[in-house]
């Protein structure tokens, strides 16, 4: 593969946007609930357990974590929203914290939208995806903890949600386990694939 995902490190934490990195390469945005597995995700893409903080407690990732993968692009893991517990103002400042991200202008090559595939996806979830769909904004729609489901199961459960979700018949859809490892090397295969021009360009 040209991005060599397993070469992925730790860059920092940004707690507004003057705290992201320059925008000197392509970013990918990971987004979902809190607790659907975006911490474990990066671990699994990157092979890497110590990488990414995975939290029992849902709601603790309250800043925006950047990692650099391959020195080539950045995963961004977004603070999850829903997180009910969490105090009120602590609430607004990381959902300010999201909102401020996606309106800024900041630009960002592609959102990795995480669902439990257990769970019906959410009023948020269904807001995100309306949003992503009116604004253009290109995302991957990822299925997590799917090792908790039979394939019967799981292909029952997709089909329920896509008459909840408006995702259109060529979105890319993938179901993955970052513990079991499954759906990996599709999702880093179609990652690499999507941003092989701009890869290619920012090579130049
Ligand atoms: N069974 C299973 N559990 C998972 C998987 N991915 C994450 N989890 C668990 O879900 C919880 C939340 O994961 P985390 O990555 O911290 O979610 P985040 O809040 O979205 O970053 C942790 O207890 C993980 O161990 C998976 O693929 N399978
Ligand atoms: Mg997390």
């Amino acid at each position: 593969m040209a991005i060599q995902f397993r070469n992925t490190t730790f860059w920092g934490v940004a707690s507004d946007l003057k705290g992201c990195p320059q925008q000197d390469r392509p970013e990918i945005v990971l987004s979902g609930k809190s607790n659907v597995g975006k911490s474990s995700l990066v671990n699994a893409l990157a092979d890497n357990k110590k990488l990414a903080r995975v939290s029992a407690t849902p709601g603790k990732t309250r800043m925006v974590v950047y990692f650099n993968v391959d020195n080539k692009l950045y995963f961004a893991d977004l603070p999850g929203y829903g997180y009910a517990k969490a105090a009120k103002d602590v609430k607004e400042k990381f959902n300010k914290l999201c909102d401020q991200y996606f309106v800024s202008g900041r630009k960002f090559s592609l959102v990795l939208h995480l669902i439990d595939i257990r769970h019906a996806p959410s009023a948020d979830d269904i807001k995100m995806l309306d949003y992503m769909n009116q604004n253009n904004i290109p995302y991957f729609l990822v299925f997590t903890k799917c090792d908790k489901f039979s394939r019967a199961q799981m292909n029952r459960q997709l089909q329920e949600f896509s008459k909840i979700l408006d995702f259109h018949d060529d979105a890319h859809c993938f179901a993955v386990s970052a513990e079991k490892k499954i759906g990996l090397d599709d999702l880093r295969r179609a990652i690499e694939e999507y941003l092989q021009d701009e890869l290619n360009k920012s090579n130049e």
